[in-house]
């Protein structure tokens, strides 16, 4: 008897001292403070997708409601050699997004890099016929497309096929097949699941020549009854590129055009830069140790310029909020970027939000607090 009084009474203690200390607040999320704005999302590399990298999952589940494939959805990563796949990681990928209740978007179907050369070539090397080509692209975009049908809900179909001046990139899909490679590739892709999303991806879409053909495009293929969704605007940025004006008009314009824009691939390097490009994928420069000045860590003057061009841009996605459905950022730690290796190998960049400790920049939380404004 007295056994259970005791017990009783030590009960109730320890129920009272849980009622009386305060619960201990969850720490701010992103997506959280997003919530009524717009989807927050990032890039997920192998790390993430096979789980070795448990740190970078731990935030990639706490601040981010959608993902996107950085590398394992390529064709050069997928489908290496005519027929033959490799679905492993991107398996990995897609059952994380569901397991984690995440928009999930694949990335990329059609893009002249990162792509083998089989694609386009017979058995002599010689260029395919326009038949050929066009039965690979749908072979490949059946594949992929049809594999996560109902479980990937969007996919960036044509990655990069404009150039800043507003010209036709000149790939190999597009001198094989001719203009009309673009419409196919979203034809295959509504037929291989008519549920999907999907959207048309690019860098540099503050540039008026970019915008205009983006807008041209988008609105022939409306007129032809082919379905579009959205519009990726990728935002790798540096402290003082792109003009946020020009940004500003290209949001407006492209949600004129009735789709979804979406921030797809955000990332401020705070590096010298040896051109004017963005996100030209084959541009390279050599290492040289003055392009690379901040291996001990970022000076304050530097560091304040970075949460300004974050704040700033995420200001102007707040703003527009009712025409951006998601700001994907491009990787989660400064590990991760892919700004150490390019356009320069081998740098120390800054351009995410989560440092190479896996902690939370400062910038954060004044992301979070714009949301309170
Ligand atoms: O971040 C990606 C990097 O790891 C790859 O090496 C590179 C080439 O496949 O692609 C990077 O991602 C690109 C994206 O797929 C398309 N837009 C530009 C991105 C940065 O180059």
């Amino acid at each position: 008897m007295k056994s259970t009084k005791t017990s009783l009474l030590t009960l109730l203690g320890l129920l009272l001292l849980s009622c009386s200390t305060p619960q201990k607040e969850e720490a701010p999320s992103l997506k959280k403070a997003f919530q009524d704005k717009f989807l927050i999302g990032t890039a997920l590399n192998v790390g993430h997708n096979k789980g070795t990298d448990s740190l970078g999952i731990d935030i990639i589940k706490h601040h981010f409601n959608a993902i996107v494939a950085e590398n394992c959805m390529k064709s050069m990563h997928i489908q290496p050699v005519e027929g033959v796949f490799f679905f492993d990681e991107a398996d990995h990928f897609v059952q994380f997004g569901e397991d984690n209740n995440m928009h999930i978007t694949g990335h990329t179907l059609i893009w002249h890099s990162q792509v083998s050369d089989w694609f386009f070539t017979d058995d002599k090397g010689e260029d395919v016929s326009r038949e050929v080509m066009i039965e690979r692209m749908k072979n490949h975009i059946q594949a992929l497309v049809g594999r996560y049908k109902g479980r990937v809900h969007g996919w960036d179909v044509v990655n990069e096929a404009i150039l800043d001046d507003g010209s036709w990139r000149e790939t190999k899909f597009k001198e094989i097949v001719g203009d009309d490679y673009i419409k196919l590739a979203f034809q295959f892709a509504h037929e291989a699941d008519p549920d999907a999303e999907l959207y048309y991806n690019d860098y540099g879409m503050s540039n008026e020549g970019r915008r205009n053909t983006v807008i041209k495009m988008v609105k022939e293929l409306q007129a032809e009854g082919i379905r579009i969704d959205g519009i990726g605007m990728q935002g790798h940025m540096r402290l003082d590129v792109p003009d946020i004006n020009e940004f500003e008009k290209s949001i407006e314009a492209f949600a004129a055009l009735g789709v979804k824009v979406m921030i797809t691939e955000m990332d401020i390097t705070v590096l010298p830069f040896p051109t004017d490009e963005t996100a030209e994928v084959s541009l390279t420069a050599e290492y040289q140790e003055v392009m690379n000045p901040y291996t001990a860590g970022l000076p304050a003057d530097v560091e304040d310029a970075f949460n300004k061009q974050y704040i700033d841009f995420f200001s102007l996605f707040l703003k527009h909020s009712d025409k951006i459905s998601r700001v994907t950022l491009w990787g989660v730690t400064d590990i991760d970027t892919w700004r150490n290796d390019w356009p320069i190998k081998g740098r120390t960049d800054y351009s995410l939000l989560f440092d190479r400790n896996y902690q939370a920049k400062p910038v954060v939380q004044q992301l979070i607090d714009l949301t309170k404004k």
